[in-house]
Order: structure tokens, then C-alpha cells, then sequence
């Protein structure tokens, strides 16, 4: 999955592909360098950023989305507003990527009647405050309850199992530990019915670990960390730089299924 943010304050790619035609270039370009999917977000998710509103929102994401699905992108859109995901999935989006994971009912609705996908991912908090001390008893536990429950919602509005895919959320409400545990543990979501997504791409947990490093300098790291969750089972990771991301995941899915010997 490749990411593309039609935002101002992405922490990786904000304020580049705020012009629709470069984000739509950006788009076509990751599906030509082999993304099967380019998840497009109109609000930024990172700590501390400020919430948009539905109508900016739509106006961001709406001609991207419309113009990647016509030139045969599986688009993901990246919202937690039920009036974003159904202008976005009229235009032609196949998932919703909910990082709130159907907090507002009416998303459940949405995508129920759609029948698009949906991605489940877990956060503490809200994006002003999820990184304030977060705290968890056991966090791979907690994680997975939670996971369990919204899928759960998902079923009991009418979505199809088969449409869900679950997150941990690498960086929403997590120090560094926790985000080490969660990725260590993907074997324990993958061994439930869902498929697992990984977002790990360019997070700021790898300076945590490292040291300051620029974002655009973060794909190796990101590697690392993308290779352990593909051998834990990941079906999906999330990544800014393409290229070295499928390579990654190729090289990793060829090990995983060689070990399997199919
Ligand atoms: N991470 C980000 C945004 N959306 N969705 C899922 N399912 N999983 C993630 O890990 C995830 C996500 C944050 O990355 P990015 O979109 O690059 O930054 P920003 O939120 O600042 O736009």
C-alpha cells in the first residue's frame, strides 16, 4: 500500500502533493512502480495535528481519488469522516481506512453498504493526545481485544468478514516499546480471521531507536521493520517509498513461502 497525503501537515509527505495533479501523478506513479493499492488521506494523523473539516477535506482528496480509480489504482481512502469515505467510495475508492476504526456509527453504515473494504486500526487517544504517556497493562493484549471488538462492530453492522483487515496502529498512542512489542507480535493478529496491516513507514519510533534522522532517510529502517512484520504473517504494509518497499516485501514473501515450501 502506497501512501499519498493531499495535506499541508503530513509528517513525510506534507505540503507535496497538496496541488491535486501532483498527488494524482504521485498516485499513478506508485501503481506503475507496483503498489496494489494507494491509500489517499486528506487529514493528517500525526501527534498533535488539528482535525479538518469534511468539506476541505472532500475538496483535498476527492479529484485524487477519482482520477487514480480511472486509471485502475485500488484506491484506499484514508478518513475517519462517513461523509469523506462515501464521496470518496462514489468516486470510485474500494476501502476505507478508518484509523478510528468506526468510532462515528455511521462510517459502519458506509462501508456496510458499499461492500468496500475496511482497515481496523487501533489508537489511544486522539491524534492531539495520543502520545501524552501512553500507558497499557499488557499492550499486545490490549491491542488485539480491541481489534477483536471492532471487527465485531464491523460484523454486527452488516459488513462482510472477508471486507476486514485489522491494524495495530505502529505510532498511535504508543512508546517506543510498545510499537517494538506490537510489531513483534504481529504471529498473534495474523492468527486471527483477519488479514494485518502494518504501518511502521518513516515513524517517528525509528529516530526514537536511532537517533534524528531526516524522514526521506528512513526507508532501510522502515525495511527492517516491515520484513519482521511480513514474516509474522502482515498481509499488507503501509509504505511512502514504493520502490524500496516492494522490494522489501517481495524479498521477505519469498522467504516466508520458501520456509512454508509452497
Ligand atoms: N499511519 C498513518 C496514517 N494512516 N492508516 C493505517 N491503517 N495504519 C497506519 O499505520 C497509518 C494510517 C500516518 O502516516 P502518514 O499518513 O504518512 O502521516 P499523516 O498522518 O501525518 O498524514
Amino acid at each position: 500500500m502506497g501512501v499519498v497525503n493531499t495535506t499541508p501537515d503530513s509528517f513525510s509527505d506534507g505540503g507535496k502533493f497538496l496541488d491535486p495533479a501532483l498527488a494524482i501523478d504521485r498516485g499513478l506513479e506508485m501503481l506503475e512502480q507496483g503498489a496494489d493499492i494507494v491509500d489517499v488521506g486528506g487529514e493528517s494523523t500525526r501527534p498533535g495535528a488539528r482535525p479538518v473539516d469534511a468539506d476541505e477535506e472532500k475538496r483535498r482528496v476527492l479529484p485524487v481519488v477519482s482520477a487514480l480509480a480511472a486509471g485502475g489504482a485500488a484506491v484506499s481512502i484514508d478518513t475517519s469522516k462517513p461523509e469523506v469515505a462515501a464521496a470518496a467510495l462514489d468516486e470510485g475508492a474500494v476501502i476505507v481506512n478508518d484509523v478510528t476504526a468506526l468510532a462515528d456509527p455511521e462510517m459502519a453504515a458506509v462501508v456496510a453498504g458499499s461492500g468496500a473494504g475496511i482497515v481496523l486500526m487501533h489508537m489511544l487517544g486522539t491524534p492531539r493526545t495520543m502520545q501524552r504517556d501512553p500507558q497499557y497493562g499488557d499492550v499486545v493484549a490490549e491491542v488485539a481485544e480491541y481489534l477483536a471488538g471492532r471487527a465485531q462492530v464491523a460484523l454486527d453492522a452488516g459488513i462482510n468478514g472477508e471486507c476486514i483487515c485489522i491494524d495495530p496502529g505502529i505510532g498511535f498512542g504508543k512508546t517506543l516499546q510498545h510499537n517494538l512489542m506490537l510489531l513483534r507480535s504481529v504471529p498473534v493478529f495474523a492468527a486471527g480471521p483477519y488479514p494485518v496491516l502494518v504501518g511502521a513507514s518513516r515513524k517517528s519510533f525509528l529516530e526514537h531507536l536511532l537517533g534524528p534522522i531526516p524522514v526521506e532517510e528512513r526507508d532501510p529502517a522502515s525495511a527492517a521493520a516491515d520484513v519482521l512484520a511480513i514474516a509474522g504473517g502482515a498481509a499488507i504494509v503501509r509504505v511512502h517509498n514504493v520502490v524500496e518497499g516492494l522490494r522489501t516485501a517481495r524479498v521477505a514473501d519469498a522467504i516466508v513461502r520458501a520456509a512454508g515450501g509452497d
